[in-house]
């Protein structure tokens, strides 16, 4: 059955802590710091200590979250953990905190470690952003922090958020948080995010689906799947 070009379309994700209901014409994916310096070996997370291989099948469930995302015409925003290539952007604790090998700016493997323009914090190949999607670059964890994020979803009408991307108790969480508080109902792909400590990934989906959803909801991509399959339009 044809749909009238301004009825909203509604999708009910099976969810944890209870069933989201979200607007698909008012629905942003934020796809957050996909990146090489992340995912890849001899990036910023490698230079922190850690094993990026945990991240690979993250990647993987993502790239089917996108591809779904775009089937249903649900905009798509794709953030990126970087700075400036002057450093003005990078507060001096950010790059001083720790012992990693390489630092913040410092030449590695794929180019300056995080640096906007270097090859190490562009997109992994899979996950590269098409025409027509919005890439947002921040200097921080939180995706609405210093950039035009906000701005952007509100410009569109955007009241609902599924999040993915790395690492879960960092980067996503942070954003999450921001992004509950500025009213959006945000769900959590589960397998679509990882962490490179599967401790804190656990914390952290607990943390948020606990006390009633405080900061939102989680569910398997595969939830998101069968809602769109069972959807009556
Ligand atoms: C980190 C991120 N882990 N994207 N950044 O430093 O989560």
């Amino acid at each position: 059955m044809s749909t009238p070009a301004t009825a909203v379309q509604w999708l009910d994700v099976a969810a944890a802590p209870y069933p989201f209901r979200l607007p698909l014409q008012h629905t942003a994916l934020i796809m957050i710091d996909m990146q090489r310096d992340f995912i890849l070996p001899g990036g910023f997370g490698e230079t922190l200590g850690n094993d990026v291989a945990r991240l690979a099948d993250a990647v993987k469930v993502a790239r089917g979250l996108l591809d779904w995302c775009r089937h249903l015409g649900i905009s798509v925003f794709h953030t990126k953990e970087a700075h400036a290539a002057d450093l003005s952007d990078c507060p001096t604790a950010k790059r001083n905190r720790g012992a990693p090998a390489l630092r913040i700016g410092d030449p590695g493997p794929m180019g300056r470690i995080l640096i906007d323009g270097e090859a190490g914090s562009d997109f992994v190949p899979e996950l590269a952003p098409l025409p027509g999607e919005t890439v947002i670059v921040k200097p921080g964890k939180g995706a609405f922090y210093a950039t035009a994020l906000g701005d952007l979803l509100r410009a569109t009408d955007i009241t609902h958020l599924l999040l993915a991307g790395v690492t879960t108790e960092v980067c996503v969480q942070t954003t999450m948080r921001e992004a509950n508080d500025r009213g959006y109902e945000c769900l959590l792909i589960e397998d679509a995010t990882e962490s490179y400590f599967p401790e804190f990934k656990a914390a952290t989906l607990a943390m948020i689906r606990a006390q009633g959803g405080i900061v939102g909801w989680t569910a398997p991509l595969s939830a998101f799947l069968t809602a769109t399959e069972k959807a009556p339009w």
